[in-house]
């Protein structure tokens, strides 16, 4: 099904649109199989701030942009070229990280992948093509990924001279258990969707052609649950791993709910007024 997307801003290395609450992120360098460069995860992190302040934006997805269909082309030759991402750009790859127009080596991917997984709404890989390298961490660290059959996964670092040691990593782990990612890890082989999801980092595999449909049904199905408890639940299974950082957003996600009650405005009430405040007024639950 077509559908009509609303640009929501212009970038140079990504493409912002909305459709009916969804936001969607996508990767717009399908000459270079959606890799990265420091401009492209700086706005991938504006894009992430935006989905977070819009009140409208119920659930984002991640994907990279297709290539434009060559005349003559069949559809085996155009799925076998698609993209979500492919990792860093290697022709930025210098001493330090990824350098930019400013010189500076940067690796803010890092950055995107923090901001996925503490945005307090579902975020979603539409993995339509390689996810490899660092574009591999991208579907990791997300919610959910949804596959098309064409879909390749898999991590190249210690073949080009990289790691994610980080989330890449350990929560690959949780995902996919140890032995699974030692052996992505180690090998750097490429898997087909249909093995991903047997190894349990893919939600579902679909045909390319369905994969928008299937990914926009999920998030419809998402946005009729209520979005607190979605937010504390993603909270609580980051909280899991994330130690000390982890337990900061369950805690300030408690926080916010403890400021709707009358309680926690009775003891700013109590402040301003100069007065002692009287908690004894409300219940204590068992
Ligand atoms: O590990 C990290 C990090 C770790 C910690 C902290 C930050 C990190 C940040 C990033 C990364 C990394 O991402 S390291 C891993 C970087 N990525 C890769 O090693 C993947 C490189 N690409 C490939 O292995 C293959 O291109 C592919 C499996 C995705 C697709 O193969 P295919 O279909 O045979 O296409 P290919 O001919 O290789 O590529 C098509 C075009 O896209 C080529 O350009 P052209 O010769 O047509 O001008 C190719 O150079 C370009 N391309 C593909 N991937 C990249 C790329 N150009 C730059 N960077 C790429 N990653």
């Amino acid at each position: 099904m077509q559908r009509e997307w609303k640009r929501i801003k212009k970038y140079s290395e990504i493409l912002f649109d909305e459709f009916d609450g969804i936001a969607r992120i996508s990767i717009n360098r399908a000459h270079y199989r959606n890799a990265f460069t420091p401009v492209t995860t700086q706005e991938i992190s504006d894009a992430l701030l935006f989905c977070r302040e819009a009140r409208n934006i119920r659930v984002v997805v991640l994907t990279g942009a297709p290539t434009e269909p060559v005349e003559g082309q069949s559809r085996e030759d155009f799925l076998k070229v698609q993209a979500f991402c492919s990792g860093g750009d290697m022709h930025c790859k210098g001493r330090g990280g990824y350098v930019g127009g400013d010189g500076v080596p940067r690796l803010n991917v890092l950055d995107v992948q923090k901001q996925i997984r503490s945005l307090p709404k579902p975020v979603i890989a539409m993995v339509n093509g390689f996810a490899v390298g660092g574009g591999h961490v991208l579907h990791v660290v997300c919610d959910l990924t949804i596959a098309s059959e064409n879909a390749k996964f898999g991590q190249t670092g210690p073949k080009v001279g990289s790691f994610d040691a980080g989330f890449g990593s350990s929560y690959l782990a949780r995902q996919v258990g140890q032995k699974r990612a030692r052996e992505i890890w180690f090998l750097c082989k490429l898997y087909t969707a249909q093995e991903a999801y047997d190894m349990g980092m893919v939600n579902k595999v679909v045909p390319y052609e369905r994969l928008e449909d299937e990914v926009v049904e999920w998030a419809k199905t998402i946005m009729k649950r209520s979005p607190i408890a979605l937010r504390m639940i993603k909270a609580g299974l980051n909280a899991e791993l994330d130690g000390q950082a982890g337990i900061q957003e369950l805690a300030g996600d408690a926080t916010m709910l403890y400021y709707f009650t009358d309680e926690a405005q009775e003891g700013g009430k109590a402040f301003l007024e100069k007065r002692d405040p009287d908690f004894d007024q409300y219940p204590y639950i068992p």
